[in-house]
């Protein structure tokens, strides 16, 4: 089992600042937290971060036939971009959705995810757990199938 998590732009900046609304760990915490949750999961993973919604997308279409499982976490393009919620229906990897904050409760404009059309399960509000839940849900999901 193959698993590909993509984190989207400013991620890199976590524990820097806005730690009231995502915490005082950084991006590297992060990435170690992803990294055992995969070995936990029995899972082979790379962990992919861009500022950049073209590079993204390019990930998504390198991962055809390549990953069997994407988690990703958008960031601001979750709520922007049709470009990547188009490459997510094209390589139709299973997918998962991961936000640290419960976009519920912020601004308006946090509500509405573009890739939850394509995503098969939505985490929010749950830290970097959330991370952990999706690639226990992405075994699980990708272990049926195989059935
Ligand atoms: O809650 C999440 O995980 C978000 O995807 C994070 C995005 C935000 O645009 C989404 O609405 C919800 C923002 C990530 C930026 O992270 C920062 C980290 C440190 C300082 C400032 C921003």
């Amino acid at each position: 089992m193959k698993l590909l998590v993509i984190n989207g732009p400013n991620l890199n900046m976590l524990g820097i600042r806005e730690v009231n609304i995502y915490g005082r760990k950084t991006y590297s915490d992060l990435e170690d937290f992803i990294r055992a949750a995969f070995a936990e999961a029995g899972a082979e993973g790379e962990i992919f971060q861009s500022n950049h919604e073209g590079e993204i997308v390019e990930k998504i279409q390198q991962a055809y036939k390549v990953f069997d499982g994407i988690i990703i976490n958008p960031a601001a393009y979750t709520h922007t971009s049709v470009a990547i919620l188009d490459a997510l229906k094209a390589v139709g990897i299973p997918t998962a959705e991961v936000h640290l904050s419960d976009v519920d409760s912020r601004e308006e404009f946090r509500r509405f995810s573009y890739v939850s059309l394509a995503a098969e399960l939505t985490v929010k509000g749950e830290g970097f757990e959330g991370y952990r839940k999706a690639v226990l849900w992405m075994k699980e999901r990708l272990t049926n199938a195989e059935r």
